[in-house]
């Protein structure tokens, strides 16, 4: 269908409902249609060239246009286009996936459960946790602990494991027995702590909600490594030691959601390798098939399979898709593309560190407040004032302004509330970092400059 793009919005805005999407402000200018990609760079309906710094949402880790995944997908397709894997049953993709898991994540996670994206992973995970406890005896452990301000999915479970205020307000969420503590937003929440003692700090808010919820009645806490969709806040060093510490004093289960920080963001393979979680649960997507096909899952523990075949029956629970056979061969050949291609090695020792290091440098602009980073992940907080750390009055309109200027300019930032964030696809190579980041200042000096007139 090669269409006008105005006749691609018309029929755009008559039919169908976007996620997350103001509607009303959409309809008056219209979607940007995005018609193909290569590489590192998308291409509009109207012939613009976009550099895709958000790698589509967190998840292009190769890149597109890698023929090898289309090609292992027609294969799977004309050989087995679907077959479940209930009752019993399982095909060689599946396998082979699962196999290949166990061998790039953490050494004491074996096992996957399949799924078809980072939302049904963390109901999954709220599922599998109670479920573990109650095979273990204590049915009374129930309640998951979370964070304010975290990303955990849009489902009715995930977005209330998530502590998103505006997602909870339309929906009547969280459902009974999640809650939430403090995130490790040092910038924002930190007061005249140091990074380090902040962090230890808010990470003692777990300790001491167990303590106030009973020991008894816990499951599980539940964390990204960094915090991807509530604005790239990386936590001071002192943290993950602490969360780990408080988990290993109590009988609960640690949750790390990889969703965004798995396989390569960080520079490492998960961001519990970066931060040395040892999760007993930890859910992944996005990067897993780098967004070629809809695909996740729950790696979890030796010890918690253990006891889920040991004392469980039959754990009543799954979605037809969850293993399709072409998202599991999508999916082990672009882990395997990862992995040959030295791809997360090459963010770890040389891109990583070097997109970091330009990054930081924009913290000199009169609009950044805070620069954030790791690995191939990065924010800018913009302020209405440098010393003072005043944020814009009314809130987000400085970051759609600034987002939809870097458009114009040819670059895909993604704006949360007025901080600017990158999470480009992983191959970058260092001259289009340069281009990155040109573009970014760019947008930061004609962001400022409309912001004067
Ligand atoms: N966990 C984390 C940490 C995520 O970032 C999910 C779970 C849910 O995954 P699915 O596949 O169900 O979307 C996510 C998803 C944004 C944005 O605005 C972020 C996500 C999804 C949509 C928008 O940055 N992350």
């Amino acid at each position: 269908m090669a269409l006008t793009t105005a006749q691609y919005r018309e029929l755009d805005s008559a039919h169908f409902l976007h996620p997350f999407t103001d509607h009303r402000r959409m309809h008056k200018t219209g979607a940007r249609i995005i018609e193909r990609a290569e590489g590192i760079y998308l291409w509009d309906s109207d012939g613009n060239k976009l550099l895709d710094g958000m790698a589509g949402l967190w998840c292009v880790n190769v890149g597109y246009g890698r023929k090898e995944l289309a090609e292992v997908a027609r294969q799977q397709m004309e050989t087995l286009p679907y077959y479940n894997t209930f009752f019993q049953t399982a095909h060689p993709p599946v396998i082979d996936l699962s196999q290949l898991l166990s061998e790039v994540t953490p050494p004491h996670l074996n096992h996957v459960f399949l799924t078809n994206s980072g939302s049904e992973s963390n109901d999954t995970v709220v599922r599998m946790a109670r479920y573990f406890w109650s095979c273990m005896g204590h049915p009374e452990k129930q309640v998951i602990i979370s964070r304010r301000n975290a990303y955990h999915g849009s489902t009715v479970a995930g977005a209330s494991l998530g502590g998103m205020a505006a997602m909870h307000a339309q929906g009547g969420l969280p459902i009974p027995d999640i809650v939430h503590i403090g995130q490790p937003y040092w910038y924002r929440e930190g007061g005249d702590l140091s990074p380090d003692d902040f962090g230890k700090q808010v990470a003692g808010e777990l300790e001491k909600k167990i303590e106030e919820l009973g020991e008894h009645r816990v499951a599980a806490f539940i964390a990204e490594p960094v915090q991807g969709a509530g604005g790239v806040i990386v936590p001071p060093d002192s943290y993950w030691p602490e969360i780990k510490a408080i988990c290993k004093r109590h009988q609960i289960l640690l949750v790390a959601d990889e969703v965004i920080c798995g396989f390569g963001r960080t520079g490492e393979w998960f961001g519990s390798d970066y931060y040395d979680i040892d999760p007993d649960l930890m859910p992944i997507a996005k990067g897993l098939s780098s967004g070629y096909l809809p695909i996740g899952g729950v790696m979890v523990a030796d010890h918690v399979v253990r006891v889920i075949i040991d004392e469980g029956g039959e754990f009543a629970h799954g979605m037809t898709y969850a293993g399709h056979p072409a998202a599991c061969a999508v999916a082990a050949a672009n882990i395997r593309i990862l992995r040959d291609e030295g791809i997360i090695d090459t963010v770890r020792d040389d891109t990583g560190p070097y997109l970091q290091q330009c990054w930081r440098e924009l913290g000199d602009h009169p609009l950044v407040g805070e620069v954030r980073g790791l690995g191939f992940l990065g924010a800018l907080e913009l302020v209405a004032d440098k010393k003072t750390r005043a944020p814009f009055e009314p809130a987000d309109q400085t970051g759609a302004l600034c987002r939809d200027i870097a458009a114009d300019l040819g670059l895909v930032m993604r704006a949360v509330g007025d901080s600017m964030i990158i999470s480009p696809p992983l191959i970058m190579r260092r001259n289009q970092i340069d281009d990155l980041v040109a573009l970014a200042l760019k947008s930061l000096d004609d962001t400022l400059s409309a912001l004067r007139n």
